[in-house]
């Protein structure tokens, strides 16, 4: 154990995000192609399937648009880890290799890449950090935690744990190190979110095979007495919420041995009442920002940044409106869904990854998230001098 290891690290000031590191992978698939490949595999369902279509035993597969894709979400196109397999319409999924034990995990490769680089960029050694959180919608495997492996490739002592909240998963992250950091548990915190949404996503369905990418961020929490990153931001606030519903859910999970339901099944895919969704959680989300903002003695016109939990564009309008009583611009509330689609957990700090550096001491912002759970998360953040 490193000498920086203690459980009773005291901090006196202020706990700072102090580094982000942003990995995307090197396939991009554009709306074009995805509808080119959902709409000949609907075509082709829907001839093979004429009779019993006809007969009312089964439902016409209907057609996707680009057109109505980028209209209702923003998306124009997705990062994917792995793009062999999904738009061949007899698979429609990423064909992804299995890795040997004895190798670096997927996501515990795209986590480091980033990790690397939110490292580098908040300064840090592998010795100065004490503790990793993975934070993300999806682990590829139960135990052993990828958090505990990417500790070990990067060569941090000290501890590591995964967590999944969904799209909450990366601000929830934040709020523990930032406790553990408070609690003095721990004095540097690498929190990885390695999201590899692909291999849940159903490209066969037209109503969701175009919401998601993948993608890695990673971000550190420290207390300030050892920071010396160029960019750091004051923690001023953190605030969560859960409230339950089955409105967003994927069903996958270990128990799918004992119960003998098919493991392949549908259910078990990402599945949403996407229009719900939209309507619950966009009042949920603006209350949330208002009441934390409120907590921390501040109002939506002190902000100069947001960053948004990146699932629609019209949502984001929408929650900016209800606080600010007009659209946010694009330089005030940065929208990154039409490069990168929802990357579930990570989109807000893909936002906050690409437009942070510009702001200048004082200027405050807030990073939010909000998704399946229902969960939200936020955290409000203040330039620190710039070093
Ligand atoms: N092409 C053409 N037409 C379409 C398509 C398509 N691809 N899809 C739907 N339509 C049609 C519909 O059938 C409907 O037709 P009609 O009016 O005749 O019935 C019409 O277009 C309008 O449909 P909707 O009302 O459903 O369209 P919306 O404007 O609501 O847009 C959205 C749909 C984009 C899904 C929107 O509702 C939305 O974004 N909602 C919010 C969703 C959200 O934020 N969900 C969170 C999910 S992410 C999360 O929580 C993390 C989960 C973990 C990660 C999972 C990784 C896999």
């Amino acid at each position: 154990m490193g000498e920086n290891y203690m459980f009773e690290v005291v901090v006196t000031g202020n706990i700072v995000l102090s580094g982000a590191g942003l990995w995307k992978p090197s396939h991009i698939i554009t709306n074009e192609e995805l509808v080119i490949a959902y709409n000949a595999f609907a075509e082709r369902y829907n001839v093979e399937n004429a009779q019993e279509i006809e007969a009312g035993e089964k439902e016409t597969k209907p057609l996707s648009s680009s057109e109505f894709i980028e209209k209702a979400s923003g998306i124009k196109a997705r990062y994917a880890y792995v793009k062999d397999g999904i738009l061949d319409i007899d698979r429609m999924r990423p064909r992804i290799p299995e890795r040997d034990e004895s190798l670096l995990s997927h996501q515990a490769e795209m986590g480091c890449f980033a990790a690397r680089k939110a490292m580098e960029e908040a300064n840090k050694k592998a010795n100065e950090i004490d503790a990793v959180i993975v934070g993300c919608a999806y682990t590829e495997r139960s135990y052993p935690a990828i958090a505990i492996e990417i500790q070990n490739e990067l060569g941090i002592e000290g501890f590591g744990f995964d967590m999944l909240v969904a799209c909450s998963a990366a601000t929830f992250a934040l709020q523990r190190a930032y406790e553990m950091i408070k609690a003095g548990t721990a004095k540097c915190v690498l929190v990885v979110n390695p999201e590899l949404t692909s291999p849940q996503v159903n490209y066969k369905d037209r109503d969701s095979h175009f919401i998601f990418g993948d993608v890695a961020t990673a971000t550190i929490d420290e207390a300030e007495e050892g920071c010396s990153s160029k960019h750091s931001y004051d923690i001023l606030g953190t605030k969560a919420v859960t409230v339950y519903s089955n409105n967003i859910r994927s069903n996958f999970g270990y128990i799918t041995y004992a119960t003998d339901a098919d493991p392949y099944g549908l259910d078990k895919l990402f599945h949403q009442q996407g229009r719900s969704v939209f309507k619950e959680v966009c009042p949920m989300a603006a209350q949330h920002i208002k009441d934390h903002l409120a907590e921390c003695g501040l109002v939506a016109d002190d902000m100069t940044r947001w960053w948004l939990h990146q699932a629609n564009l019209n949502m984001n309008l929408l929650i900016s409106k209800k606080l600010l009583g007009r659209s946010a611009t694009a330089e005030e509330a940065p929208i990154v869904l039409d490069e990168f689609a929802n990357t579930a957990s990570a989109g807000s700090l893909i936002a906050f990854n690409l437009h942070h550096k510009d702001l200048v001491e004082g200027d405050i912002g807030v990073i939010c998230s909000f998704g399946a759970g229902y969960s939200i998360g936020s955290l409000v953040i203040r330039k620190r001098a710039i070093s």
